[in-house]
């Protein structure tokens, strides 16, 4: 089955009890049992809820993955994936992530004896060259929030199966509609569920999709025993999202093309960042590695006061964090995303006081183009 039908049916059976539909928000703590150890396969709420593990099935499906756990947050599924390490262990990690990423590994993981090296991951060898004897995972995301610096996925899988670590790669910015890393190699997809998969802006979430019996394995207890699960509540609106993902991404794609392309003609913008155009130093591997270019993208306005211009002048773009929801977004990177990396590594990487950041909804493009067009007015040259 193709991609749409697998995003409505996956784990969508109809409901065993009534028959509904859609699959129900299962709002309870626990199960009744029968007798001792008689039940049925239902114990504690925090261990199985179904409606958590159809959404489960859903994004396993979507991402082409054996097994997938849905946790309460992104940062919450990155730090169940971080905990498969111990002590001792080392990981390379794309120079740019998302802030929050940076931040929990190096104010709290590094606190327990984990090791990070940060290369710029758009060269396949630096990762290599990376790599220690104590490497045990190579975490990536591609396209890199804000700068969309892409992660050639099947290089970096070549050398992290020949050394026998493993690659987690966050997909949150391109879905699995756009971009399916297992296909690719990775061994675990990292997804902030916030974003795209859940699609309206009304629920935070967090899952990670993988194949390897042993980390399922892992994982599942890692899940339970520390137990930042999603709530059934949430797994039904990410279920919900899911279930029009691809004529979203459809949509978002579409725009983000038109948006990216007006702001490469602006006169005021000083330069773009959306691997779908071809000005994009690595448009040749997004074409080859996406099967689109998705709603985000960055563009250099020239200083802090210009930003500011924007950020402030633009009506139907909402100033905001977060991304991927069916309504415009624009943000600041340096003082919002991304306050928590230094300031002289956020303007080596690009995040400087200029860079705005959209994510591009799926309202009417003319619309987004002509506020964008309106707040861009008032700049300086
Ligand atoms: O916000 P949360 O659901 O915990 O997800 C964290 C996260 C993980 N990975 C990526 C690539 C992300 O972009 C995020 C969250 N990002 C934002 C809130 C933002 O505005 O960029």
């Amino acid at each position: 089955m193709k991609f749409a039908t697998i995003a409505i049916h996956a784990g969508q059976e109809p409901d065993s009890a009534t028959g509904a539909v859609s699959v129900p928000i299962y709002q309870t703590s626990t199960y009744a049992q029968e007798g001792l150890g008689k039940h049925k396969g239902y114990e504690y709420a925090r261990t199985q809820n179904p409606t958590r593990l159809a959404l489960e099935a859903n994004l396993a499906a979507l991402e082409g993955g054996a097994a997938s756990f849905a946790f309460a947050s992104g940062m919450a599924a990155i730090h169940a994936v971080m905990t498969l390490l111990q002590a001792g262990d080392h990981v390379v990690v794309s120079d740019n992530t998302y802030g929050g990423t940076f931040r929990l590994f190096d104010k709290i993981l590094k606190k327990f004896g984990l090791a990070f090296t940060y290369v710029d991951a758009r060269e396949p060898h630096l990762v290599e060259e990376a790599v220690q004897p104590e490497t045990r995972m190579v975490f990536v995301e591609t396209p890199t929030n804000p700068v969309m610096s892409l992660v050639d996925i099947a290089a970096v899988a070549e050398t992290t199966r020949r050394r026998g670590i493993r690659l987690v790669v966050d997909n949150t910015f391109m879905s699995p509609f756009f971009q399916r890393p297992l296909e690719l190699g990775a061994d675990i997809v990292a997804h902030s569920t916030t974003k795209y998969l859940n699609g309206h802006s009304d629920s935070i979430g967090g899952a990670l999709i993988l194949n390897d019996k042993e980390d399922i394995l892992r994982l599942a207890f890692i899940q339970n025993a520390a137990g930042a699960i999603l709530s059934p509540m949430d797994s039904w609106l990410v279920m919900r999202g899911t279930k029009t993902l691809a004529v979203r991404m459809r949509q978002h794609d579409g725009n983000g093309r038109l948006v990216a392309q007006f702001l490469a003609e602006h006169p005021r913008v000083k330069k773009v960042y959306y691997p779908g155009l071809k000005s994009h130093p690595q448009h040749e591997l997004a074409k080859r590695q996406m099967a689109g270019f998705g709603g985000m993208l960055s563009f250099e306005t020239g200083s802090l006061k210009n930003a500011k211009g924007v950020l402030e002048a633009v009506r139907l773009c909402t100033l905001a964090e977060s991304l991927g929801g069916v309504e415009t977004l624009i943000s600041h990177p340096a003082t919002m995303t991304h306050a928590s990396v230094p300031e002289v590594e956020r303007n080596r990487l690009g995040i400087t006081d200029g860079l705005v950041r959209i994510s591009v909804g799926i309202e009417d493009a003319e619309d987004i183009i002509a506020d964008l067009d309106n707040a861009l007015a008032h700049l300086d040259r």
